[in-house]
């Protein structure tokens, strides 16, 4: 780790944000490569191991986060144009994890048959994937728990799967709105849907990524009891 990493401080809002005290960033997540794009769930990779899916509607930014989360400029492709990612993506980061890029629901101009094959295939990922451990729930911070994501929620609910919401495009707010918005989901997921963390984001001015990792370490069996 750099001396770089180590004495961070992230400006928001024009706050200063001490992330000296927080753990460095686990190398791992800089090594995930790009393995398959999957046209459905037979096309997936064995089920083993363990896997973290970034989901949210199309246009949320689940790609540019996945990039931000694993420091690199271009491992998942983004776009201005919603409906980019029309595949299940994998990205292993070492032999036994993966962190897995979904396509994007809520987008009207997607080809009916290719929405009606999500609509099915989604749930049945989240239900039957034994190697799915968490679920990155992406929502832009201006636009919310909308009705496709609280549907995903209650499928995980269903599935039983832990979910993190990143509330992204943090940047596109005043820092004090970010917050509050922060605090009225949170109030609505403790409310609705126990047990979901959430949390600001932005992959454009690299904000969150700390509390991502960490909870990325909890999932992954890679949290150390570390103190100091
Ligand atoms: N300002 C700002 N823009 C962002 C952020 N994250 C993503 N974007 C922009 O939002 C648009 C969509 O980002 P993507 O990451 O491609 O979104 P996606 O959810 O993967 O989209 P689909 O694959 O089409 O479902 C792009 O123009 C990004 O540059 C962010 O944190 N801040
Ligand atoms: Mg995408």
């Amino acid at each position: 780790m750099g001396a770089a990493d180590q004495g961070a401080v992230q400006r928001w809002g024009g706050r200063r944000v001490s992330r000296v005290n927080m753990a460095p960033m686990n190398p791992l997540y800089r090594k995930a490569r790009f393995l398959l794009s999957a046209p459905d769930l037979r096309h997936l990779p064995p089920d083993t191991g363990l896997e973290v899916a970034f989901a949210g509607r199309s246009n949320a930014g689940k790609s540019s986060a996945l990039n931000t989360v694993t420091g690199q400029k271009a491992l998942a492709r983004t776009s201005k144009t919603p409906g980019r990612t029309q595949q299940i993506v994998v990205f292993p980061v070492d032999e036994e994890r993966a962190l897995v890029d979904l396509p994007g629901y809520g987008y009207a101009k997607v080809p009916q048959k290719v929405r009606e094959h999500w609509e099915r295939a989604l749930p049945a990922y989240l239900e039957e994937r034994q190697a799915l451990t968490g679920l990155v729930l992406i929502m832009d911070v201006r636009h919310p728990l909308t009705d496709f994501d609280r549907q995903m929620l209650a499928w995980c609910a269903h599935a039983g799967l832990a979910v993190h919401v990143l509330l992204t495009k943090a940047d596109k707010l005043k820092f004090g709105r970010a917050n509050d918005t922060l605090r009225t989901v949170r109030k609505t997921l403790d409310a609705e849907f126990p047990g979901t963390s959430v949390q600001l984001f932005s992959a454009l001015k690299q904000t969150g990524v700390d509390e991502v990792h960490a909870k990325l370490d909890e999932w992954f069996g890679l949290a150390t009891d570390e103190h100091g």
